[in-house]
């Protein structure tokens, strides 16, 4: 209750903040999408993950203005990067039941005047509870504007194939699960391959998530993953970094 309290002045405060992190091309090396990734600095509790604080945001329904808001700062942030870079946002489901929730993002775009098709919306499969007409509805109306989708964390909740097959994503991110950590080896290696040749064959984007090492980005590079995320690459970084970053490299 404390966190939702504060959390309703902490934008007017200027506490939170959008980091982002680079989505590389694992053929080229080059930056094709940053990621937005919403940081809270509390003046006297320190930085406040956004696991404690977008649950909150949820339950209290703040999660619409809180994400609106998110979407209209990084698309300010985005207008400033070459025209082929992607902005890619993480989307709560409950954002996608909230009536109006599709125009406030078109809302929040045009604010910045950021056009619809440099942004993707990441939606958490675990979360993607409402397999109903209302999500049909709410992606198609930004699809149609030209909004893309990505299917974030792919693998680790259940329906994953039927909500690939119903709904029109057009890039899978497969969890961090699969590429580092206690079940990685031959198994994952080989769900990965499979997965990614499904991405070939539907002209889908395949991220890897939470690559740490060169070997766990040739690893992916390898299986046929076209693009990787993770710490090897860079960790989220402030607007002003991000810029750098694009700058480096050409
Ligand atoms: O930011 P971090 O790298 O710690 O992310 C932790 C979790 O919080 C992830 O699941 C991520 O998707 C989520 N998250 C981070 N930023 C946002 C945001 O802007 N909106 C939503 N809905 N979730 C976010
Ligand atoms: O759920 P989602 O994939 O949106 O969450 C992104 C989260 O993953 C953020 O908390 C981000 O900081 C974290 N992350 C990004 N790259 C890496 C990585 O290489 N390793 C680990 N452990 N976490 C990562
Ligand atoms: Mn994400
Ligand atoms: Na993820």
């Amino acid at each position: 209750k404390e966190i939702e309290a504060e959390l309703r002045g902490a934008i007017q405060r200027d506490e939170l903040s959008i980091y982002f992190q680079p989505i590389v091309d694992l053929k080229t090396g080059r930056i094709r999408a940053f990621e937005a990734l919403v940081r809270w600095f509390h003046p006297e509790r320190g930085e406040i993950p956004p696991q404690d604080f977008i649950p909150v945001a949820e339950d209290t329904g703040l999660i619409i203005t809180l994400g609106n808001w998110i979407t209209r700062m990084a698309a300010r942030t985005a207008v400033n990067w070459p025209e082929d870079v992607t902005l890619a946002v993480n989307l709560s489901p409950v954002q996608i039941h909230a009536p109006g929730a599709a125009l406030g993002i078109l809302a929040a775009l045009r604010d910045a005047g950021l056009p619809a098709r440099r942004l993707e919306l990441e939606v958490t499969e675990n979360l993607f509870v409402a397999d109903n007409a209302a999500t049909a509805q709410f992606m198609d109306m930004l699809a149609v504007e030209g909004v893309r989708f990505a299917l974030d964390d792919f693998g680790t909740g259940y329906s994953s194939l039927h909500y690939i097959n119903k709904y029109p994503f057009r890039t899978i991110k497969v969890d961090r699960s699969f590429v580092s950590g206690p079940n990685t080896g031959r198994k994952s290696d080989a769900i990965i391959r499979a997965v990614a040749e499904m991405g070939a064959t539907l002209e889908m984007e395949i991220v890897a998530e939470g690559l740490e090492t060169a070997e766990q980005v040739e690893t992916v590079r390898r299986a046929g993953c076209t693009l990787g995320q993770g710490y090897h690459f860079s960790r989220a970084v402030p607007a002003h970094l991000a810029l750098r970053l694009l700058q480096d490299e050409r």
